[in-house]
């Protein structure tokens, strides 16, 4: 029984390895294409603070795809509406993205 467990655990482990390595190699000499799917993974955050007359969003938030560390900060929003759906205290899953220089959530999904 933990043989199975074991083994299905490293399968599990493996198969976002493998499905990466395809995306990559299908996409060779698109590097746009495969940013882009690496910049839209969601991921995990928690709203500290919402700051409408700012437009931003203080998410306490998971080390992000493009490297930076586990952290809490505020993020610019590409939709100003996204503020009036969550509030502090909330978790969100997300993807961001640097537009002109500012960290952006360019992606917002609330867990049902
Ligand atoms: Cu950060």
């Amino acid at each position: 029984m933990n043989k199975l467990i074991a083994s299905f655990a490293l399968v599990a482990t493996l198969a976002p390895a493998f499905a990466m390595a395809a995306d990559h190699d299908m996409h060779a000499g698109h590097g746009t294409m495969y940013s882009d799917a690496a910049q839209s993974a969601l991921i995990d955050g928690l709203v500290k603070k919402v700051d409408k007359a700012g437009g931003k969003l203080t998410v306490s938030h998971e080390a992000l795809p493009n490297g930076m560390p586990a952290m809490t900060m505020a993020f610019k929003v590409k939709d100003a509406s996204w503020l009036d759906k969550v509030k502090s205290g909330q978790k969100v899953r997300f993807a961001s993205d640097n537009v002109n220089g500012a960290m952006t959530i360019v992606r917002l999904e609330l867990p049902k």
